[in-house]
């Protein structure tokens, strides 16, 4: 609960390049898994929000996609969705894997007037011991996370706490996230499919809810997982549907983890040709289509 003193609010972005961590990173300072993890990397495509209140402070964490180059125009939704969040936060962490030597700095992975003058902390991730120089940077906070250990999180809490302006909590402090539930499910499924589907397979597909029976025991949840092409449908189904069936029961038990309840999840596959290219397409499935094409 808040204290009697003045309270403290403010946006966290989490930013880097793919795979760096920073999902697993969210996970770890709100304490759920809400964010969906791959070692394969790219596996964000829209911020995730985790809520952190503990005492007089309430941090609003938003994980990104990865920092890339896009090739198309999920990819080039997916950095516009990355600098809009960046454009909004108080402060930056910026992650980096440890085991790549020091991070380079932030300005010269995103456009510098993007960033302004937020202050940024460097996170080294997966457990290497934190670099002080930064190429071009002055010196400034650098962190070392390990999942296995929790280390670095008290750390980067309070520094964050420390880089918030004061101000009301924006969010009852017992809610972990600002985003809808059928979000998650369909973030999970992805997941499901992170898991079990080859190699490219998972890049083209994607995840909608379409139906969340309220009060009904256990859960029903329906939903379509879209990919691009028939032979895509076909691996995804599987022979005799072990493939889906199998995806489906993942993603249930993940489903079943966050909520605390039993769902039952109705499962479709269908084919949205080009929908990863397509700009009315993305957002039927609910990614907002880059600013400089949306207009
Ligand atoms: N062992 C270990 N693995 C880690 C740690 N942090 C991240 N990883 C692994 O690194 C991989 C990438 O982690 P993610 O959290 O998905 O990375 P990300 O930056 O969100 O990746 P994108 O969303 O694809 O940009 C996963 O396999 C994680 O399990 C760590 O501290 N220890
Ligand atoms: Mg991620």
């Amino acid at each position: 609960m808040p204290t009697s003193g003045p309270t403290r609010c403010g946006i966290i972005a989490l930013v880097g390049k793919p795979n760096a961590g920073k999902s697993t990173l969210l996970n770890a300072l709100v304490g759920t898994k809400l964010a969906i993890v791959s070692p394969k990397p790219q596996s964000t495509r829209q911020p995730v929000v985790g809520l952190y209140s503990d005492g007089d402070t309430q941090l609003i964490l938003m994980d990104t996609p990865g920092l890339l180059e896009p090739r198309y125009l999920l990819q080039e939704a997916m950095l516009e969705h990355a600098l809009d969040v960046l454009r909004r936060a108080d402060a930056v962490l910026h992650l980096h894997p440890g085991s790549e030597g020091p991070a380079p700095a932030l300005a010269t992975i995103v456009p510098p007037e993007t960033l302004g003058s937020r202050p940024v902390a460097t996170v080294l991730t997966g457990g290497a011991a934190p670099h002080h120089a930064e190429a071009g940077e002055p010196p400034h906070a650098t962190f070392a996370f390990t999942l296995e250990t929790r280390r670095g999180i008290a750390e980067i809490l309070a520094w964050c706490r420390e880089q918030v302006p004061e101000g009301p909590f924006r969010y009852d402090p017992e809610d972990i996230s600002t985003q809808p539930l059928r979000f998650f499910v369909a973030e999970f499924l992805r997941e499901a499919a992170f898991e079990l589907l080859g190699e490219e397979l998972p890049y083209a597909l994607a995840a909608e809810v379409d139906e969340f029976r309220e009060g009904s025991e256990p859960l029903y949840i329906r939903a379509t997982l879209f990919v691009e092409r028939e032979s895509q449908k076909g691996m995804v189904i599987g022979s005799g549907g072990r493939t889906i069936r199998a995806l489906g029961a993942l993603a249930r038990q993940k489903v079943e983890d966050l909520l605390g309840q039993q769902v039952y999840l109705d499962l479709w596959v269908k084919v949205l040709p080009k929908w990863r290219r397509t700009e009315q397409r993305l957002r039927q499935l609910g990614i907002p289509p880059p600013n400089a094409r949306s207009s």
